[in-house]
């Protein structure tokens, strides 16, 4: 049993934990209510679920390879063969109430689903195309009813669309001709109209996930991205928008010629978290597939596919970091989820359960990337401050040490046990230590260390 010891006179912090970082990264775009709800959020659920879903990688009887809601392309599939996939899309066991339910229970505080992906099919009853959810035997609108389950749940609603369109008549992935851009400048026409109907139809939506931005046609003509952006905070001032929304490439924010920025963080970092221990410079969002790169439903999945614990610990080190992380999921033609899924909501939710204080609601570590694991820290509105930190490995001496004195800690406590006072001393340098439980928690044991004021 450690011996709490009180150090007279050791007042001052010690280096490394004096200088707590302001929430809003230092070149975030904005610090308003809703970009600080975005972030306070955190932890989201990416839902991929279109016409991919009812061929699960497999185009007649042969696999397709590449990610499966790439099928129409990489299968190189004339449009309108695809959209015949339309006449077999019946989700008969889609069950909103459960899907919102789900999410809840997994711990995530939003959900991004993709309203229409690069195959142009709709998820909605859309007036601008016939390409919708009513071409299917299901017949009505798939959004409303989850839009209105996960607001029930306490579960924001972001939505993903596609700039990108492989059934649009209109849409060219180059302009080279007067045609292509007459024809161009009809087509995003239809984007303005689809992105005003889905806003005001749904005006419980906080987030726009912009996606299939890389053709030239979009990304060579910068001034497309500005009349949309300025067109859609128009709509509905306070939208957040992700940067792909830019004509830039993936991983970076870009500016016009001006220098204003395009959209309001960094949605680069796919399949891929920064650095560990590095401060990325904007908001940002990292998504992460279950598979090597699955986003749509497959049938078969091949390699490694991520644990509850792979995924829950890349989330600690995105909390830790300053950003927000997303699992995504693709739903069955059916509207269930596979077992992996299910496997991976359940195992998330369960460590959140206990642990969502250190992660929703927090910012980044300003004690930097230490070797056992990662902290995250939560300041109170009255100013109190809390640390942290996320325990992955034991380090040698089976203590932790932290560059605080003494003084500076008010209280810990295990946030798996949290009511009762978990000890701690101070080391021959007056350096608070802390001592680890016999059995560390398999994904993090997180002990929250409260400073005095
Ligand atoms: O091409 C898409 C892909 O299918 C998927 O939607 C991901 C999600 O981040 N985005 C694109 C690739 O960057």
């Amino acid at each position: 049993m450690m011996v709490l010891l009180t150090v007279a006179g050791a007042l001052t912090l010690a280096s490394a934990a004096d200088s707590f970082s302001p929430a809003k990264p230092k070149l975030a775009t904005r610090d308003d209510e809703p970009i600080r709800r975005w972030r306070a959020n955190r932890f989201g659920l990416f839902i991929h679920w279109g016409l991919y879903a009812v061929a699960g990688g497999e185009w007649r009887g042969k696999e397709i390879p590449s990610a499966a809601e790439w099928l129409q392309s990489s299968g190189k599939i004339p449009a309108a063969e695809y959209a015949s996939l339309a006449r077999q899309f019946n989700p008969t066991h889609y069950d909103p109430a459960a899907w919102a339910r789900m999410a809840r229970e997994m711990g995530v505080r939003y959900v991004t689903i993709t309203t229409k992906h690069h195959e142009g099919f709709c998820l909605w009853d859309s007036e601008f195309t016939d390409f919708d959810i009513v071409a299917t035997p299901h017949g009505r609108d798939l959004l409303g009813p989850l839009v209105k389950a996960l607001t029930a749940e306490g579960v924001d609603v972001h939505f993903y669309y596609s700039i990108l369109d492989w059934h649009h008549p209109d849409y060219r992935s180059a302009i080279l001709t007067d045609d292509d851009r007459l024809a161009y400048d009809r087509y995003f026409e239809f984007m303005k109209n689809q992105l005003r109907e889905l806003l005001t139809r749904y005006p419980q939506v906080r987030a726009l996930w912009f996606d299939g931005q890389w053709d030239s046609s979009y990304c060579e003509n910068p001034e497309y991205a500005r009349r949309l952006e300025e067109f859609l905070r128009e709509i509905k001032p306070g939208i957040i928008m992700n940067n792909r929304i830019g004509a830039g490439l993936i991983g970076n924010i870009d500016h016009d010629a001006t220098g204003r920025p395009f959209g309001d963080y960094n949605a680069g970092f796919e399949r891929l978290l920064p650095h560990a221990g590095s401060v990325p410079l904007y908001d940002w969002e990292a998504g992460m597939t279950l598979p090597e790169n699955q986003w749509g439903y497959r049938k078969v999945w091949s390699g490694h596919v991520k644990t509850a614990p792979e995924l829950a610990r890349m989330l600690i080190q995105c909390a830790s970091q300053g950003g927000n992380f997303m699992v995504n999921f693709g739903p069955k033609p059916d509207g269930t989820f596979r077992d992996e899924e299910q496997a991976v909501a359940r195992g998330l939710g369960q460590w959140m359960k206990q642990n969502s204080e250190a992660i929703c609601g927090t910012r980044g570590s300003t004690l930097g990337k230490p070797r056992w694991g990662f902290v995250t820290e939560r300041v109170a509105k009255e100013g109190s401050r809390t640390l942290y930190l996320h325990v992955l490995s034991k380090p040698a001496g089976k203590e932790i040490r932290l560059p605080l004195t003494l003084a500076q800690v008010r209280n810990c406590r295990l946030l798996s046990a949290p009511n009762r006072p978990w000890p701690f001393r101070a080391d021959g340098e007056q350096r608070v230590v802390i001592g680890l439980p016999d059995k560390l928690d398999p994904i993090a044991t997180v002990i929250a260390v409260e400073l005095n004021q």
